[in-house]
């Protein structure tokens, strides 16, 4: 039998050099020209200590001048930078999260929106206190879709799904006094707090960056991963494939690309429509292939298949191979650099939300009411954009691998309980993964999410940790733009226990999985939020005393800083590859890295060699176990 090898950096980044031969012929710029340009990066921005939130300044502060006109030193400087970063980063997912929960309270038999897993919505209404017997279920729909908009806006009381953590975590944030309140709530008073003449003192803008956070996790993301899987069904193991190769020559090319399912989802519908495949072979192709770029790639790959083409530094190679007909957009990590970059192209740049306006792109406005028809003419436009091709601009990268991917919570407890025969109901336990942690035969957990940053060799701290981590016993949980550089790698093939340690490796054939489960996308993390704490009250222990962590290693985004102040604040040590840019305060930087665990029994570590990083985690999780005796 032929070994299982994955495919390397050195393999992707040729891929990467072959296709910017293209971009240099076409002329045309990529984030890798661009990036030459503005390095070296602002020293005052990236430590955190220039403000720009009145008009007497921009202010920055150096040894010599360590105040702003109005007084303000470093501390409330720097606070202040980080609180509007995290609330830029909870805003944005749980707008996210509100827009799927408006596609929900649209949903209708028979519609472009349906309710495809009503168990879900069940499960969902009692636990709201919502009556369920004898109800339809779009007329619960409605009633629960309501509920869940008023989230944002609730005038007392705090978020609902406060409740799902163990009694113990929900004490400690009402002591740090942390409890979300209303989400629109928690951003506005965090520009609030941070227009000028409000707060300068660290400790109540590093809690109120906390606050934030906590409505972004158990309030927007949970909201658009929960009432998503309502909509477009709870993720279940899938077979797909990863990389650039998986777009084919012969066929039309759509990429989607971004985050929202409620686009993502009817393109890939109308992609099998016999009418599309038709008109697909009237323009020479074979056929059409959808395939996913960013977060909207796990979403669609988590719920159908669609394969995985790149992450967020792969999206300019989409365009170069010369064969996307289009790169269909919605919201959040998209390049404006599309625009300028698909003109050197026949690839036509779609832009679908008018949250995400853009120059240089065809805009064709999605909304709920028309999605039907938005969907159906997108894939038109894309097909018919075939015959356009320039052959002498056609590469595509050779490099395809296996992965599967659908882990959901439910998921995850189904096919974990295949490993012993310890269980009653296989639908509603943890059990069994708690006696492989508590036996040794799993060493422990570590949730790997975020983004690239051209900071970090792209993919290398993602893949480089995950083998590690792997191969010490330790199960990985991933998501976003982490799980798809795992799935590129080949670490989400079930052949990829063959990197494991002997315990894992057995629990991996036992339970049929990969040593890497693919939980999704960014507002997924949400549902790691959920696996931990039904952890904790499976073991009868606190989540902060779990062998269980976090790590961003390439992070970039405002979104990825308000994920780490969620998860910190659920308990969990969390670690980062890239600064937060927090350094130019001794205050905001103590809080993050030690201060807050008085408050959440866990904080951050900064860490950007990542082979210590590494060696941290593994530590930490050999001191989680000792401390718990196992
Ligand atoms: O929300 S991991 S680059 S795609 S921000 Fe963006 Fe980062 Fe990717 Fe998804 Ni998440
Ligand atoms: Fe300068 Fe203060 Fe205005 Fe900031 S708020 S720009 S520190 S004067």
């Amino acid at each position: 039998m032929e070994e299982f090898r994955l495919c390397t950096i050195e393999e992707m980044e040729a891929a990467t050099d072959r296709l910017l031969e293209t971009a240099a012929k076409v002329g045309a710029d990529t984030y890798q020209s661009r990036l030459a340009h503005q390095n070296p990066h602002c020293g005052f921005g990236d430590k955190g200590t220039c403000c720009r939130i009145c008009r007497m300044g921009p202010c920055r502060i150096t040894p010599k001048e360590p105040r702003g006109i109005c007084g303000c030193d470093a501390h409330g400087i720097v606070g202040r930078n980080f609180l509007r970063f995290t609330a830029g980063g909870a805003a944005t997912h749980s707008d996210h999260g509100r827009n799927i929960v408006d596609t929900l309270y649209h949903a209708e038999p028979g519609g472009a929106y349906q309710v495809k897993d009503p168990e879900k919505l069940i499960r969902i209404a009692k636990e709201w206190g919502v009556e369920t017997e004898g109800r339809d279920i779009y007329d619960l729909c409605k009633e629960v879709a309501y509920m869940g908009l008023e989230e944002y806006g609730k005038v007392f009381g705090t978020q609902r799904w406060l409740s799902r953590a163990p009694k113990h975590t929900q004490e400690l944030w009402a002591k740090a006094g942390v409890e979300p309140r209303a989400i629109d709530k928690e951003i506005s008073c965090s520009m609030h707090m941070t227009h000028m003449g409000n707060s300068s003192l660290a400790e109540a803008l590093v809690r109120q960056s906390f606050r934030a956070g906590m409505s972004d996790g158990w309030g927007g993301s949970m909201a658009g991963t929960e009432f998503s899987d309502v909509l477009f069904g709870t993720p279940k193991p899938v077979d797909t494939t990863a990389n650039l190769g998986v777009m084919k020559k012969e066929n039309v090319n759509i990429v989607v690309h971004g985050h929202d399912p409620a686009l993502s989802e009817l393109i890939c519908e109308y992609c099998e429509d016999p009418e599309m495949l038709e008109l697909a072979k009237s323009v020479g192709a074979e056929g059409i292939t959808v395939s996913g770029v960013c977060c909207t790639a796990n979403e669609v790959a988590m719920r159908r298949g669609v394969p995985m083409v790149g992450n967020f530094l792969q999206q300019e190679n989409v365009v170069l191979t010369g064969c996307c007909e289009a790169i269909v957009v919605d919201v959040q990590c998209i390049f404006p650099a599309l625009g300028p970059l698909s003109k050197c192209f026949h690839t036509k740049f779609i832009t679908t939300s008018p949250i995400c306006r853009m120059p240089d792109s065809d805009f064709i406005e999605f909304s709920v009411e028309d999605a039907a028809e938005n969907a159906k003419n997108i894939v038109k436009t894309a097909v018919l954009n075939f015959k356009n091709r320039k052959p002498e601009l056609i590469h595509i990268p050779d490099l395809v691998t296996e992965a599967t991917v659908g882990y959901s919570v439910e998921a995850i407890k189904k096919q974990l309980n295949v490993v012993t025969n310890s269980v009653v109901d296989p639908q509603d336990t943890l059990k069994p993964l708690v006696d492989c942690i508590k036996s040794g035969v799993v060493k422990g957990a570590v949730a790997m999410v975020g983004c690239n940053n051209p900071r970090v060799r792209p993919d290398t701290a993602h893949i480089g940790l995950m083998k590690k981590l792997i191969a010490n016993g330790i199960v990985i949980v991933a998501s976003g733009c982490s799980a798809q550089a795992a799935a590129r790698a080949g670490l989400m093939d079930k052949k990829a226990k063959d990197l494991c340690n002997s315990g894992l490796k057995r629990v991996c054939e036992l339970a049929d999985i990969p040593p890497v489960l693919h939980m999704g996308s960014c507002v997924d993390i949400s549902r790691m939020m959920i696996l931990v704490s039904d952890l904790a009250k499976e073991a009868g222990c606190n989540i902060s005393q779990l062998p269980v962590l976090g790590c961003a290693p390439e992070w970039m985004s405002e979104k990825a800083v308000s994920i780490g102040n969620y998860v910190v604040a659920t308990g969990i040590e969390t670690y980062l590859g890239v600064e937060p840019g927090v350094s130019g305060s001794s205050e905001v930087t103590d809080l993050l890295t030690n201060g807050v665990r008085d408050w959440f029994e866990a904080a951050y570590t900064v860490e950007t060699d990542i082979d210590k990083l590494g060696d941290m985690m593994v530590e930490k999780i050999k001191e989680k176990r000792a401390a718990l005796g196992i």
